[in-house]
């Protein structure tokens, strides 16, 4: 069973990865309003990858007998400046996300739950990826001042950009 605790901060975690997703929905379509289709479809795939850290969690919780208390999901932001602020805004999110796996793990372990520690492994491996691919992209994007010929090669990039479901 669920310490009451542990499955009322993953309902919050769910919470917060429904919200990374209708975020990067919403810089999906803020993206194809301004013809960068390629980094479009790459924020679109993001938006899948948030709906799955979403029902990984969703699913874990009702495994181990907890109760699923889905909350409002507050309406995300419609536009930018550019490219740039976009990723920099990703990037923000996302050091942010960390914490808040950074707390749920601390959390767990002072409840001395180790299946959820043990779970919550995977996030933490998850956002390191996740900072790194994005902070990744945004120097690449200053790198080009995130206009011209080499904004064009960056989004032709993004364009290939596929969620894939992971095995776990
Ligand atoms: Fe779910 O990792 Fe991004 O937010």
């Amino acid at each position: 069973m669920l310490p009451k605790q542990i499955a009322e901060a993953l309902n919050k975690q769910i919470n917060a990865e429904f919200a990374s997703a209708y975020l990067y929905l919403s810089m999906s379509a803020y993206l194809n309003e301004v013809s960068l289709v390629g980094f479009a479809n790459w924020m679109r795939a993001q938006y899948e990858e948030e709906v799955f850290h979403a029902m990984k969690m969703y699913d874990y919780v009702l495994e181990r007998g907890g109760t699923i208390k889905l909350d409002a999901v507050a309406a995300p932001q419609q536009s930018w400046k550019d490219i740039i602020e976009v990723f920099e805004a990703v990037l923000h999110h996302e050091q942010e996300i960390t914490h808040s796996i950074n707390r749920l793990v601390s959390l767990a372990i002072a409840e001395q739950d180790h299946a959820t520690v043990n779970f919550l492994q995977w996030f933490v491996d998850e956002q390191v990826e996740e900072e790194a691919s994005v902070s990744e992209l945004l120097a690449q994007l200053k790198l080009v001042g995130g206009q011209g010929s080499g904004l064009f090669m960056l989004d032709r990039e993004a364009a290939q950009r596929k969620f894939i479901q992971p095995q776990v």
